[in-house]
């Protein structure tokens, strides 16, 4: 086998996994998620985190595991229900122990990216409106200022707020999450204020940390038409593609929320804070429209026979969506790119193996043509709390599976096969060969030596 036929990533790339405080860290009884957890009906089986896997007092353990795979950079948030428990009221051992745990990150040669905001909010602040009241803006602004002068040294990579679009969405204006609003005035006053505590936080960032790099993590999806012949779901696709995966991306970078319909919404404060765009990249969903659905549910997610799909409601599994993406937001916004999330729902580890060479080997094509990518996060290290789904087994998404009765973790093939990539830099067809050998004609194939 040619040796030179191996797609190796620029020195410098970032080979990561990512991960979430509520999801990961354990004992957190201070927000939203746990409250919807006792309020019952969002949660499957009204689940609240829990233990979690533990990191709190574990989570170096799982450092180490990421040492051994070989990564160079790990993405992981700061639990703002932790840090300022009460309005204006800082918890300082709890930022020594984020402090403790990021300098420990440093320690192994894994370069932390820290997320400030990922879907929790403290009780203190949804009791007075969460993201609705505009004060939210500077409530935001005043913990980001906290924790980046407690933090600012140990890192340069930051990111501002995971899958705002995700949060606004399910939040206001589906209702699946806490409070379960559906109501689009709500959904636009949400999604003002944490366009304008993105940009604070941006020059929060920028005012303390030398070298600050600063984005944020965009869930971006594939939309397409459900029934090919029927024009309603064209413009539904169409419409969905613009509401989730451009509107609050583009207001942050020309500082206009354009809702269609609606008065053009000024945020100038918010212009150009992005340094890196980051892409949250999982599925393809087929969009049809339904005549008589009722006002909120005019459409349905379809998939078509043949193709893998996740559990649920997961939609399908689509790796040329990946690329695609990367093509259009760079072409769109000439910023670079990060894959901060990438994975797949997979208990048994089926199907994982093969996510991640397709998916990487879309990435490497991308990276060819000239497309900067800095970095990939796969999401993620261990099996953690995957919100609505709670613990569903379905919904397991880690290279580790974890044990939570004993806080056992079980590395899955997918985790070597991602420890062989990360040390090797790339794949080469050795690795594609013993892991997902099936994969090899797709991948090598077309590489000319
Ligand atoms: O678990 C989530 C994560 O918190 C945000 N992005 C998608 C992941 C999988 O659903």
């Amino acid at each position: 086998m040619n040796p030179d036929a191996s797609l190796i990533f620029p020195q410098a790339f970032r080979w990561g996994t990512a991960t979430s405080s509520y999801q990961v860290e354990g004992n957190l009884t201070n927000n939203d998620w746990w409250l919807a957890a006792q309020e019952g009906g969002y949660i499957y089986h009204d689940q609240s985190a829990g233990l979690a896997c533990d990191w709190w007092n574990r989570a170096e353990e799982d450092f180490d595991r990421m040492a051994d795979l070989g990564l160079n950079a790990h993405r992981l948030s700061i639990e703002w229900s932790r840090v300022e428990p009460k309005p204006g009221v800082w918890d300082e051992a709890a930022i020594a122990r984020y402090r403790e745990m990021i300098q420990g990150l440093v320690d192994r040669g894994i370069e932390p990216m820290i997320t400030l905001h990922h879907f929790t909010n403290p009780l203190w602040m949804v009791e007075r409106g969460g993201w609705e009241n505009p004060e939210a803006v500077d409530w935001f602004a005043s913990y980001a200022h906290k924790i980046v002068s407690a933090l600012g040294d140990l890192t340069p990579m930051w990111c501002t707020i995971n899958e705002p679009m995700v949060m606004i969405g399910q939040t206001y204006a589906l209702g699946r999450w806490r409070p379960g609003k559906r109501d689009l005035n709500a959904a636009i006053r949400a999604g003002v204020n944490i366009a304008r505590a993105h940009g604070a936080a941006y020059h929060i960032i920028h005012d303390q940390v030398e070298k600050a790099f600063v984005g944020f993590a965009k869930h971006m999806i594939i939309w397409e038409p459900h029934r090919l012949w029927m024009p309603n779901d064209w413009v539904a696709a169409w419409l969905v593609r613009l509401l989730f995966n451009r509107l609050f991306l583009s207001s942050v970078i020309d500082g206009v929320l354009r809702v269609p319909g609606r008065r053009a919404i000024r945020i100038p404060e918010v212009r150009n804070t992005v340094d890196w765009l980051g892409v949250n990249y999982y599925q393809r969903y087929r969009i049809r429209t339904k005549l008589f659905g009722g006002r909120a549910m005019f459409m349905e997610l379809g998939t078509r026979p043949g193709i893998l799909k996740g559990p649920g409601d997961w939609g399908e599994i689509h790796p040329p969506g990946l690329s695609l993406t990367l093509r259009h937001l760079w072409n769109k916004y000439r910023l670079p790119l990060i894959i901060t999330e990438n994975g797949i729902p997979d208990q048994a580890d089926e199907h994982r193996p093969g996510f991640i060479v397709t998916h990487l080997h879309e990435l490497w094509r991308t990276m060819q043509e000239e497309i900067p990518v800095y970095g990939y996060y796969f999401w993620s290290l261990v099996d953690n709390f995957e919100w609505t789904e709670g613990y569903d087994p379905a919904f397991s998404f880690g290279l580790f599976e974890v044990d939570f009765e004993t806080q056992e973790r079980q590395m899955r093939p997918s985790g070597e096969l991602y420890k062989a990539i990360c040390e090797a830099g790339g794949l080469t067809p050795a690795i594609v060969a013993e892991h997902t050998p099936a994969l090899l004609p797709a991948v090598f194939g077309s590489v000319r030596a």
